[in-house]
């Protein structure tokens, strides 16, 4: 088996926890030769009695193959891991997850020590991971010649998809989508928390929320295309004024409940800024125009 088996191209992996672990089975089982490395070296142990050559160092794993993928914690571990080993005309696929600086910032570290780099962002939990039907898939970003050279070798684990030659593209898209699911986390938590100790159960609203955040959908769109346009008023059906002023019944609402609003509270307070800026400029507006407060907000390098 050589470097130029498409099929069944060897590769190193560098990190065996949990996602790790799961990535070497599935390249494993795809009769792709793989030689993992773990610091704590007792979880090699099952993946060798499945195939895989188990490095004593990071070194070594390094050494035996131009493909190098890499599964740790967060960037630091990378840093110390690779720290003086020769990484020429190596092939860095990043898998751990880390922010779109640290991405750039390692691709950077990767060139100047004669490798290619491509980083990624996993949209996936571990049992996710060769099962194509949970519907996982991973972000990748930075060189497009090491991406499409090793590209059905990256496909084996879960789908790929390619987001451009910015290293810090694919960790941007995912933490841009988990920060929309922590944002509907606290809505929905906050949702449950209001009918708590009621004679509701919440068996009986959750079919209710998820049609109607399913209904709500429309909100991505419709964001997407205002903030392209900057029209943040035509065919407006829920003004930003009628909203403001029916906030007051969720707040009221949380309060005759005893919950906290803490989950609630900063969405409704950016469409108040945006209101009393100039209340007769952005009444009519959706709520899409309070999302242009949010990026002078943001302490600068954060
Ligand atoms: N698990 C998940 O659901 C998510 C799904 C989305 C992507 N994340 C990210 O994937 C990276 C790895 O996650 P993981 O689930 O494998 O994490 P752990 O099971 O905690 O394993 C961590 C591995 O990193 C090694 N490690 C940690 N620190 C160091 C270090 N200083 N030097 C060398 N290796 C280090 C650790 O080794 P050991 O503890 O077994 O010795 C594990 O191999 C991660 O970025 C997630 O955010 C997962």
């Amino acid at each position: 088996m050589t470097d130029n088996d498409t099929d069944h191209r060897p590769l190193t992996l560098l990190g065996l926890g949990d996602m790790g672990t799961a990535l070497a089975r599935t390249w494993l089982a795809a009769g792709h030769p793989l030689t993992v490395w773990n610091r704590t070296p007792a979880k090699a142990g099952a993946l060798a009695a499945e195939g895989a050559a188990v490095a004593a160092t990071p070194a070594a794993a390094v050494a035996a193959n131009t493909l190098v993928v890499l599964c740790l914690l967060d960037d630091t571990s990378i840093g110390s891991v690779l720290e003086g080993i020769d990484l020429t005309g190596k092939d860095l696929v990043n898998l751990t997850t880390g922010t779109a600086a640290e991405g750039r910032a390692r691709a950077a570290w990767a060139e100047e020590r004669g490798a290619r780099f491509v980083d990624a962002g996993i949209m996936a939990t571990p049992t996710m991971i060769g099962a194509p039907e949970a519907g996982g898939y991973v972000f990748y970003s930075g060189s497009r010649a090491l991406f499409d050279t090793h590209r059905t070798t990256l496909e084996v684990p879960a789908d790929a998809r390619y987001v451009g030659e910015d290293p810090g593209h694919a960790a941007l898209h995912d933490v841009a989508l988990l920060s929309a699911m922590y944002g509907l986390f606290a809505g929905i938590s906050h949702a449950y928390a209001l009918i708590e100790g009621e004679d509701i159960a919440p068996k009986d609203l959750a079919p209710l929320l998820s049609e109607w955040l399913g209904a709500m959908g429309f909100f991505v769109g419709n964001a997407a295309e205002r903030l392209t346009s900057r029209d943040f008023t035509t065919g407006v059906v829920s003004s930003l004024a009628m909203q403001v002023a029916a906030s007051g019944t969720l707040l009221r609402t949380a309060a005759d409940q005893g919950v906290s609003p803490e989950l609630l509270v900063p969405y409704l307070d950016l469409m108040r800024e945006r209101l009393d800026a100039d209340p007769a400029a952005h009444g009519a507006e959706d709520t899409v125009g309070a999302l242009t407060l949010l990026r002078r907000r943001t302490a600068p390098g954060r």
